[in-house]
């Protein structure tokens, strides 16, 4: 039946003239008061537009996503060990604009014409003369819920038909969106990976006196990536730390990695079986950092989904609410599985284990397939990392790499995905409100600042000592505030009657 659907015969329109439709060769078409609903399969579009711009969406939270020039052919990302924490890794070298689950080309006129998916495994590509569609073989089916799939081919102004996609996607892939989204003092940004009780302990007695509601711990607590259990710069446990923090008033935060495996962990020693592996029996390598490559869990196998359990029970017993769940992408890389799925089937399997086992615990997806992550995770990143800089100009424009770390980078996707507000917490990642260990202007930081109001989602890694008198103000004054937002242009917003502008932004990356 899968393998039916996924041969079906292709719908193939001329958008000659607009508004569409024009002509369907195959299948039933529901009408949708922004556009059309299209049956699963294959569609292709033989547009008029030429090289115009199209929406490329990216794979997972740091793809870069935004309007890209049609004339101009892709370059794949360098280096090629680079490409998954970049992009889905399967396209990476394709000669044309590729884009996961949904594609949009722009009319002379400012209109979108958008083609996008209502189900996991969908691709949508471009060049002058054609828009199409795909979903990847075999064909993801969940087995929770009856998903329709098909294609979702709207016109129209921007907002409004991105704002009638999103609608479709809440009805398909759900929607989670508690309230307000946490206020989140996050270890990353300012002490990487050199964090200790020690230092935390000092750092939460000046937080708690801000409005804080989450401290989270980042990267650095643990034994390895796989070994979740905390090392020796956390002398009295992960568990002791969490009743500190909630001691202070706050919500515990922990940052892990449930579907990647280090290398030089006992996990990998332990279960080599556990293993993500492709056709040659090779394990598949999910990307390059922490100084060596790291690779995946393939979490079809009872065995690992019984691990994963486990995993979030015991850091949730340990007291953390908050979970910031980071390079999630590695558990949807193509190989070979024990269970023939569709990898992002995988994937959102995996994450309704975890999500299942966390409870009411608030899930942060980070470094996570954007569309499988939809209805499972509270807060989705969806921008690369923000960094005490705007933009690392080697790796953007000589590696052909815009998902690195930069406030450029992120603001430039974040602003491209404000669309999935409707569906969850978009994350814009941290703000910075120092001066000390940091290269940003005033006017970059503000940029940042403003974007985290119009998301609604606050971080920030300044300690509060950090800062001068003024600088503490102007964070506390961010923490406490609940603005008005309003939109009057692509790019331009009016936050409680203040203009800001992000266009010189989007300009300066898209030339
Ligand atoms: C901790 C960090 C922080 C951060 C996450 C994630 O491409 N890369 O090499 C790459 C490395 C790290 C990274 C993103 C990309 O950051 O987004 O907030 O938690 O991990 O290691």
């Amino acid at each position: 039946m899968q393998a039916d659907a996924f041969q079906r015969r292709s719908v193939v329109l001329t958008v000659g003239d607009l508004p569409i439709p024009a002509a369907i060769a195959d299948g039933p078409v529901e009408d949708q008061p922004e556009g059309l609903i299209l049956p699963r399969g294959p569609v292709t579009l033989l547009h008029p537009f030429g090289t115009t711009r199209f929406f490329r969406h990216g794979w997972h939270s740091w793809s870069p996503t935004g309007w890209v020039d049609l004339g101009k052919i892709p370059v794949p990302v360098q280096p090629e060990y680079r490409r998954p924490m970049a992009d889905d890794p399967l396209y990476a070298t394709s000669p044309r604009h590729t884009g996961s689950g949904l594609g949009a080309l722009r009319a002379p006129d400012g209109r979108v014409l958008l083609l996008g998916a209502l189900d996991l495994g969908a691709r949508v590509e471009a060049d002058a003369d054609t828009l199409r569609g795909f979903y990847e073989p075999p064909a993801a089916t969940s087995r929770t819920s009856a998903r329709s799939g098909g294609w979702f081919l709207g016109f129209g102004e921007e907002r409004t038909v991105f704002s009638a996609y999103a609608g479709l996607l809440a009805r398909e892939l759900g929607k989670r969106k508690p309230s307000r989204a946490p206020r989140v003092w996050c270890s990353w940004y300012s002490f990487y990976r050199a964090i200790s009780q020690e230092a935390l302990l000092e750092v939460l007695s000046q937080v708690r006196e801000l409005p804080f509601d989450v401290f989270q711990v980042d990267d650095g607590w643990q034994r390895g990536l796989g070994d979740w259990e905390a090392n020796d710069r956390f002398p009295s446990g992960m568990e002791a730390l969490a009743e500190r923090i909630s001691a202070a008033g706050l919500q515990p935060g922990l940052w892990l990695c449930p579907f990647i495996v280090g290398p030089k962990t006992r996990l990998f020693q332990d279960h080599p079986e556990w293993l993500l592996r492709d056709s040659t029996g090779q394990p598949v390598k999910a990307g390059h950092n922490w100084g060596d490559f790291y690779y995946c869990l393939d979490t079809t196998l009872p065995d690992v989904q019984e691990w994963l359990v486990g995993l979030v029970r015991r850091v949730t017993g340990w007291g953390y609410r908050y979970l910031k769940l980071d390079f999630l992408y590695a558990a949807a890389m193509p190989g070979k599985r024990y269970r023939p799925v569709h990898r992002e089937e995988a994937y959102r399997e995996a994450l309704q284990i975890v999500r299942d086992a966390a409870g009411d615990a608030y899930i942060l997806a980070c470094g996570a397939p954007i569309f499988s992550s939809l209805g499972l995770a509270d807060g989705l990143r969806v921008g690369p990392d923000v960094a005490p800089f705007w933009d690392n100009d080697d790796r953007s424009e000589l590696l052909h790499d815009r998902s690195g770390p930069g406030a450029r980078n992120a603001i430039y996707s974040t602003l491209h995905r404000l669309w999935l507000r409707e569906l969850v917490h978009t994350d814009p990642d941290v703000v910075y409100f120092r001066t000390r260990y940091n290269l940003l202007t005033t006017t970059e930081k503000e940029y940042l600042k403003a974007l985290a109001l119009i998301t609604g989602f606050k971080a920030t890694s300044d300690p509060p000592a950090w800062l001068d008198p003024e600088e503490r103000t102007a964070l506390e004054t961010f923490l406490t505030a609940e603005p008005t937002v309003t939109q009057s242009g692509p790019y331009r917003f009016r936050i409680d009657g203040q203009d800001v502008d992000f266009s010189a932004v989007v300009e300066s990356v898209d030339g």
